[in-house]
């Protein structure tokens, strides 16, 4: 077993560095900020994955992880920042993973193993990383090992799939590659698939988050094209997946997420190739227009009404509202009555009044209301997440006295025939 020193504890090195710990390795946990590290410390687990806490205490408990304020001298250094990303310049800011280099510097020596598991664009590994790796005078390849390997769990399922997914391992020469198959074969059940280059394991990881992008573009303008048709959209994915070489995904209110939004730009940026991919982008973005023009053209335009928007995660059954496709619908909806709003209020402020309710999202700044207060009264209502405390709501629940509301079932999660023989005014996209 081996010392391994995890950089990062969010949703991908939290789960990894208690993993490491429940497999016997001596696991020491640095988390740049101080909130984090306290919380960890008292046995508090800050983010809402399902098992998480569990897992998480478990490796507390049995010492096997310790969450520590410094990093530590360890055999295998696995850096799991953020690489966030800047909407404008469509570039990543890697200043994280930089400040990771900087502090396993002084702690490197020869025989130590580097692995960066953040999503980062192509070259990240040998143009930034390592550079400042060898400004301790050891050479990457010959006295340590550096590796991309990165991740490729689904939030919601990522205990299990840390186990069980395949694996991508390149390092920058065979020697470093091996090096990082010794640690992860102690947890992985998948396969490992190795590649002696690092730049090659970084551009896969990529190029997955950019399929799922763009096969859910096409379902998207799919939807389109079935509204103009008077199609159910769903039933003719279905209907088309019974191919044996087909294999759609499904449209909705556009793709959230910290990762399939962002990952495709990565990959332009050291080139200018990006033509459906960014086509897919726009495609995705551009699904809160089409709700609105929905809204607009079945409630005679938007001003006045009161809109409720049921979901504001960016998926179904996680908390998480990084690119969230429901926030994005609430500021598309004010910007479309009132072009100067620049924040999401749920005062009624403006022309147009939105209401947001989600039962896993607990941020206070966006005054989240009861599923009761935003459906009273409602104009429209657009369910925008596949919670599954939504899939069971029946027609009564959405019955006014005063007003018909119009509901968008953007995730297709209620039962539509049910609906469709309510009085309601229901859609499906
Ligand atoms: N979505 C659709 N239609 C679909 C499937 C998803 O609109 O048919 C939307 C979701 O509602 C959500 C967005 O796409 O808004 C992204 O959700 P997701 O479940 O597809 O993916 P993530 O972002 O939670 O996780 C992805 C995964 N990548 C792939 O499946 C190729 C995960 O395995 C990666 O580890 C993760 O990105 C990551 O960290 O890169």
């Amino acid at each position: 077993m081996s010392s391994v020193c995890v950089h990062g504890l969010g949703y991908i090195g939290l789960p990894t560095a208690a993993m490491l710990a429940n497999y016997d390795h001596d696991v020491y946990g640095y988390d740049a900020s101080e909130e984090v590290t306290d919380q960890l410390q008292e046995g508090e687990v800050h983010l809402d994955e399902p098992g998480l806490r569990a897992f998480v205490t478990q490796a507390l408990e049995s010492g096997q992880l310790e969450i520590v304020e410094e990093i530590v001298r360890a055999k295998y250094h696995v850096i799991c920042v953020p690489t966030p990303f800047d909407d404008e310049t469509k570039e990543a800011d890697l200043t994280y993973v930089e400040q990771a280099g900087q502090a396993i510097l002084p702690h490197l020596r020869s025989g130590d193993t580097v692995i960066l598991e953040s999503t980062v664009p192509p070259e990240t590994t040998v143009d930034v990383l390592q550079p400042i790796l060898e400004e301790s005078g050891l050479s990457a390849g010959e006295d340590f090992a550096l590796v991309h390997c990165p991740e490729t769990v689904l939030p919601g399922n990522i205990i299990t799939e840390l186990q069980q997914n395949n694996r991508i391992i390149g390092g920058v020469n065979g020697v470093s590659t091996e090096a990082a198959v010794r640690l992860y074969e102690s947890f992985v059940e998948g396969d490992i698939r190795t590649t002696e280059d690092a730049t090659t394991a970084e551009f896969v990881k990529l190029i997955q988050n950019t399929y799922r992008d763009t096969n859910i573009a096409l379902a998207n303008e799919i939807a389109r094209l079935a509204h103009d048709y008077g199609i159910d959209s769903r039933e003719a994915i279905d209907l088309a997946n019974e191919h044996p070489r087909v294999d759609l995904l499904q449209p909705g209110p556009g793709v959230g997420g910290h990762c399939l939004p962002i990952d495709p730009w990565f990959l332009g940026q050291k080139s200018d190739e990006l033509d459906l991919i960014e086509t897919a982008r726009r495609v995705n973005d551009g699904m809160t227009d089409f709700i609105i023009e929905l809204l607009e053209e079945k409630l005679a335009g938007l001003s006045g009404r009161k809109i409720a928007i049921l979901g504001v995660a960016y998926k179904g059954n996680v908390g998480d509202t990084r690119k969230s496709p429901g926030l994005k619908l609430a500021r598309d909806i004010q910007t479309a009555v009132s072009p100067d709003t620049e924040t999401v209020v749920a005062d009624g402020g403006n022309n147009v009044n939105v209401v947001l309710h989600d039962p896993h999202v607990e941020d206070q700044t966006l005054q989240l209301e009861s599923l009761e207060g935003a459906l009273a009264e409602a104009d429209g209502i657009v369910i925008a997440t596949d919670h599954d405390e939504y899939k069971n709501l029946g027609p009564e629940k959405f019955k006014q006295d005063s007003v018909n509301p119009v509901i968008i079932d953007s995730k297709a999660i209620l039962p539509d025939a049910e609906w469709m023989d309510s009085e309601l005014n229901f859609i499906q996209i």
